[in-house]
């Protein structure tokens, strides 16, 4: 069988190499002449855990190619980026693009399968494109009698880091557009994945992958909110969190410097533009998590002003732990913020960046190894929970001055603000 994956990104190509190794013939589409010439060479333009070997052995393989124009094949899957605009309104334009492109190859009996995070009704949309693009061909939806083709929605559900395993082993939730899209989508899928295939309508999958992201957005918010009441009182927040999830059923998450990944602080506007007037708490959710990483900016500035001799690093750059990716991280943000202000008094730790993100261009603050940082700054903020950082013994840490927005050393010793703060969110 031949699958064409449309948008070769963080889930296209792992998906794409997946499903060739379980021994399709896959095409993968991009708009990207260096991306496709990328992956033809067996390489990979991304750094996922696992991903170069295994594209590197499909493509010698000849089972994964890639390139800019569609051709004919069995089964189609979308996987394109669906950004957020300036207002909060979700541009589903890459999506359309996508259906547009494929449109023309498409034949009785072929299936079209929707991955990327969508607003509840995009694969309808999709649909509609394809039956206004292909007269000629039944679409579900927009025609009498048995249709000709299959449509669907299945989101992707897998974790940076992780996704190799995640696309094999989590459950997979399939919305049809009707219950026979559901079942053929479920058989493409069950030839590489060991999760259950859960089948239900295309708008009640597009919502279900919302409603994941936004359901951690807002517990990450009530962690955040608790760490900035507890820090007005004195009180050590992960205590109180680590004490509270004592209880059988209660487990608050972890507050940080705020949440980034292009997911999470993403898809709630998702559900918020699909109805304003009832989405309270998802809106509330996003402005507490937004306005975390303000706050943490404005606490940062004055320890640092309240220490004028001491030199200043920040430790971590990436999104999360232990990973290499920079988008939308909370982390880049404040210390740029901090860059910017404070220029070459500022040292950046991250043991995962090649170079320096744009955001610090022109600010004087440098990347430095995380020993030279230990032996010459005074003042650290940590920004990331890293192994690495987590594993400094406190002799390394005991005389410094801390602001540990992730609750990484409870061995540290306390003090005032801009004394030797043991930890604070
Ligand atoms: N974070 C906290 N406190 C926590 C947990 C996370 O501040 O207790 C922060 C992280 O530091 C990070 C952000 O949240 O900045 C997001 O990290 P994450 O590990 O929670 O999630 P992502 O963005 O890497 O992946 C999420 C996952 N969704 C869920 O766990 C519900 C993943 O399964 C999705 O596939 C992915 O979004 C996606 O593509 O939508």
């Amino acid at each position: 069988q031949k699958v064409v994956v449309v948008g070769l990104g963080y889930i296209g190509l792992p998906t794409a190499a997946v499903i060739a190794r379980a021994g399709a013939h896959v095409l993968g589409l991009d708009v990207s002449q260096h991306i496709v010439d990328t992956v033809n060479e067996g390489r990979v333009h991304i750094e996922e855990v696992d991903l170069h070997g295994l594209v590197q052995g499909v493509v010698d393989r000849g089972l994964l190619r890639a390139s800019l124009t569609p051709e004919a094949a069995d089964s189609f899957v979308i996987a394109v980026p669906t950004p957020i605009r300036e207002d909060h309104k979700p541009d589903i334009s890459y999506v359309l693009s996508a259906a547009r492109t494929i449109a023309p190859v498409l034949k009785p009996g072929d299936l079209v399968i929707l991955e990327s995070t969508s607003p509840v009704g995009t694969t309808e949309q999709v649909a509609k494109m394809i039956a206004d693009a292909r007269p000629d061909l039944k679409v579900p939806g927009h025609c009498t009698g048995t249709p000709d083709l299959y449509i669907a929605y299945c989101p992707e559900r897998v974790l940076p880091g992780r996704i190799l395993i995640e696309l094999v082993n989590n459950d997979r939730v399939i919305g049809g557009i009707t219950p026979r899209c559901a079942r053929k989508a479920m058989g493409f899928y069950r030839q590489f994945v060991r999760g259950a295939c859960l089948t239900t309508t295309a708008r009640a999958a597009e919502m279900v992958k919302l409603v994941e992201n936004s359901y951690r957005d807002v517990n990450i918010a009530f962690a955040n909110e608790l760490s900035m009441i507890a820090e007005g009182m004195g009180i050590d927040v992960w205590d109180v969190i680590a004490l509270a999830n004592r209880h059988p059923r209660v487990n608050i998450l972890q507050p940080g410097p705020g949440v980034g990944g292009h997911c999470i602080a993403v898809d709630p506007w998702f559900l918020v533009a699909g109805d304003p007037e009832n989405s309270h708490i998802i809106r509330t959710a996003r402005e507490v998590n937004e306005a975390k990483t303000d706050y943490v900016i404005g606490r940062a500035m004055r320890m640092i002003d309240e220490n004028p001799d001491a030199r200043v690093a920040c430790l971590g750059l990436a999104f999360k732990p232990n990973i290499d990716d920079f988008r939308e991280s909370p982390a880049v943000t404040v210390a740029a913020a901090l860059a910017r202000r404070f220029g070459e008094r500022i040292a950046l730790v991250e043991p995962y960046a090649a170079g320096l993100p744009m955001e610090f261009a022109g600010t004087g603050a440098n990347l430095v190894e995380l020993d030279d940082a230990l032996a010459e700054c005074d003042l650290l903020i940590v920004l990331v929970d890293h192994d690495m950082f987590r594993s400094i013994p406190l002799d390394e840490r005991a005389d410094k001055i801390v602001y540990d927005t992730r609750g990484l050393w409870p061995d540290q010793p306390r003090g005032e603000v801009g004394k030797g703060l043991r930890r604070a969110a």
